[in-house]
């Protein structure tokens, strides 16, 4: 077998001040570290790329360390084991991990996840059945605590948790599911694909006043992975008793300043409406039965998921800055080799 000694990888040039932009990308080809005891080295196939990693581009440390400038980028991919020095892994291995934004990662074995390639495709472990799923699958049964008969609005429901999001809710009874998304296209991808009961684009007017027209008997769940004015009229069209899962806040990811406070927090004293944040790594004990359920949804067709493939470890950037403006339908994925 023929092993590298060098590969392309993505680096953080200079922190972004407001949106990205690829002059805030190095794409370079660099030596490969050594194989050390205890690590694998593994040939990046499939890698994702995230919203949250706009945060990790920002000097503040959040839930996770900032990236560090001039250093290669990190992230979701799945790539094959070249070479192993763990009893974890051998050669042949097909492993989740969080080296992204590179050709070839060298990697602690014990931070990588084996996966059964004849059960699932590998780039399934970055949307349907990975972090995105989790995501939707625990944000709206677990933080939301939804319930059959719900009314459930999804916001950036044409993306990989909101088209996740709103799937789930209708399989499991909800009495009517609500999606707003940022194109004609993409609203129609929401009922006439996803199941969706009704959809909007969210550039076509207030927001509250297509909600308030779509659901004029009021909302029981928000999935929320906007924030922003569309926090704000799930608030003004919510029922006694709603429950709000916030699971992102994108329109506020590129903002300078300041961010707007949701004006219209009022609104959850007299409906007593509960509102909870939470990460998937907060709900890993429902990792189980999500991808359970999640296969079984997959394998019969129930569940439908989009991919916005790029082509190139050098097309990440790229990628990247194209999925925060919108221009993905699901989930957003580089592919980095055959
Ligand atoms: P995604 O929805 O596939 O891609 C991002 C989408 O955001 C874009 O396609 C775009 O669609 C939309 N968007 C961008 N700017 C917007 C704006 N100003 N207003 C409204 N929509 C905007 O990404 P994803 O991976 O599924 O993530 C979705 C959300 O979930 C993000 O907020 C992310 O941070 C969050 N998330 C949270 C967790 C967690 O553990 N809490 C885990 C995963 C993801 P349009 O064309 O519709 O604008
Ligand atoms: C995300 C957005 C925000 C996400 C995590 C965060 C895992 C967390 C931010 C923080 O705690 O600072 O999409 O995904």
């Amino acid at each position: 077998m023929h092993v590298p000694t060098t590969g392309t990888e993505v680096r953080l040039a200079a922190r972004p001040d407001g949106w990205p932009t690829t002059a805030d990308f190095d794409v370079v080809r660099a030596e490969l570290p050594p194989v050390g005891p205890g690590q694998a080295l593994v040939r990046n196939l499939v890698m994702s790329v995230d919203p949250y990693m706009r945060g990790r581009m920002n000097n503040v440390r959040g839930y996770a360390a900032p990236f560090r400038i001039g250093k290669p980028l990190e992230g979701g991919a799945v790539g094959e084991v070249l070479e192993s020095r763990s009893p974890l892994l051998a050669a042949g291995d097909v492993v989740v991990h969080d080296l992204g934004w590179r050709e070839y990662a060298v990697l602690g074995a014990g931070s990588a996840e084996r996966i059964d390639t004849s059960v699932a495709r590998p780039a399934d472990h970055l949307g349907a059945l990975g972090m995105p799923g989790h995501a939707a699958y625990a944000g709206l049964l677990e933080v939301a605590g939804f319930r059959p008969g719900d009314v459930v609005f999804v916001s950036g429901a044409a993306g990989a948790v909101g088209s996740l999001a709103g799937q789930i809710a209708r399989l499991r009874g909800a009495g009517k599911v609500i999606g707003s998304a940022g194109s004609p296209e993409k609203v129609r991808h929401l009922t006439e694909d996803l199941g969706f009961d009704r959809a909007f684009d969210y550039h076509d007017g207030p927001i509250w006043q297509q909600l308030a027209k779509a659901a004029p008997e009021g909302l029981d769940v928000y999935f929320d992975n906007v924030g922003g004015d569309h926090l704000d009229a799930a608030l003004l069209l919510a029922r006694t008793g709603a429950r709000f899962a916030l699971c992102g806040a994108i329109s506020q990811y590129n903002q300078k300043g300041e961010p707007a406070g949701p004006r219209h927090l009022v609104q959850a004293i007299g409906k007593g409406i509960t509102l909870r944040g939470f990460l998937v790594g907060h709900h890993e004990d429902v990792k189980p039965r999500f991808r359970a359920e999640m296969s079984g949804w997959l394998a019969r067709g129930e569940v439908l998921f989009r991919e916005t493939v790029a082509e190139g470890v050098d097309q990440a950037p790229r990628a990247f800055l194209d999925m925060l403006a919108g221009a993905n339908t699901g989930k957003t994925l580089v592919r980095v080799a055959e």
